[in-house]
């Protein structure tokens, strides 16, 4: 007799591994408290979750049932501090390093970009040598935005405090405070405008141990149109799995975020990319196919 009125736990993919027995840990954190044009993204880390039951669990480019050999658990929603950004990143850097504690992988799903910074704080603890690589529109060197340094504006500004090298992809907007910035910290080597970049390139300024963050406005908006702010001219779908694909070969990723999903009411194209996205990327991670 078929159950069919029993859904899936609330777990990435549907499939809840005890938490032991797991080697990656998904972090929900539906935080959306700085987020400047409209509200919503809070939204995003349960629409990813919901939208990754129906992601196939073979990954045919791998040739593997990545959930099943890898083991994921996942946490249940962090609680968000509404009243303090930065209180929240702290949390996140909290609830980050429990699970770098206890030897998993971890994969935060957004929520705002702001938070990243915490994971990035986290591993950067055990990784001396630890770099980022960043999927997004926005350069979000800001030091300060609308009266906090935790505001998403600053996402990777914050993130520089705790590591040398952060290389940015696929941004397209940017204001002239952090062009200055930009010049004066000698980032330009590091910044990829528009959707146009040279992997070989993007390898170069990497370290060995990478973190990668993914605010989903990087990418085109015909492609992941649910976002806070898309900003037309973006990355392609292809393009990006292929620049990760070989980032997972020659480097060592130890951990990611998918952020900023705002999903759109009747449609649910952004939560599966961004779900398809995180699971492709976890493969990646693991096998380094
Ligand atoms: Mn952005």
């Amino acid at each position: 007799m078929a159950f069919t009125h029993i859904r899936a736990p609330y777990a990435f993919m549907g499939y809840q591994c005890p938490m032991e027995e797991s080697k990656a840990a998904v972090m929900p954190v539906p935080y959306d408290a700085t987020t400047s044009f409209k509200a919503g993204t809070r939204e995003g880390p349960h629409a990813i979750i919901f939208a990754s039951r129906q992601v196939e669990f073979f990954d045919r480019e791998l040739g593997r049932d990545v959930a099943e050999e890898v083991g994921i658990h996942t946490l249940p929603e962090m609680e968000p501090d509404l009243g303090s950004a930065e209180k929240t990143v702290r949390r996140v850097q909290e609830m980050a390093e429990d699970v770098i504690g206890q030897g998993k992988f971890p994969i935060m799903f957004g929520g705002e970009h702001s938070v990243s910074a915490g994971v990035v704080a986290a591993l950067a603890k055990k990784y001396k040598n630890l770099s980022v690589l960043q999927i997004d529109a926005h350069a979000d060197l800001r030091d300060e935005y609308e009266g906090t340094k935790f505001n998403h504006a600053c996402a990777m500004r914050r993130i520089r405090d705790h590591v040398k090298t952060a290389v940015q992809v696929g941004i397209r907007s940017v204001c002239r405070e952090e062009l200055d910035y930009i010049k004066k910290a000698r980032l330009d080597d590091c910044i990829h405008w528009g959707a146009e970049f040279d992997t070989a390139e993007v390898l170069s300024h990497l370290t060995d141990t990478v973190y990668v963050t993914i605010d989903l406005d990087g990418f085109d908006p015909s492609e992941c149109p649910g976002v806070g702010t898309p900003e037309p001219g973006g990355l392609k779908w292809l393009q990006v799995l292929k620049l990760l694909r070989e980032v997972s070969q020659k480097k060592k990723i130890v951990g990611f975020d998918i952020m900023e999903l705002m999903p759109i009411p009747n449609t649910v194209q952004s939560e599966f990319f961004a779900a398809k996205l995180a699971y492709k990327l976890l493969g990646y991670s693991f096998f380094r196919g």
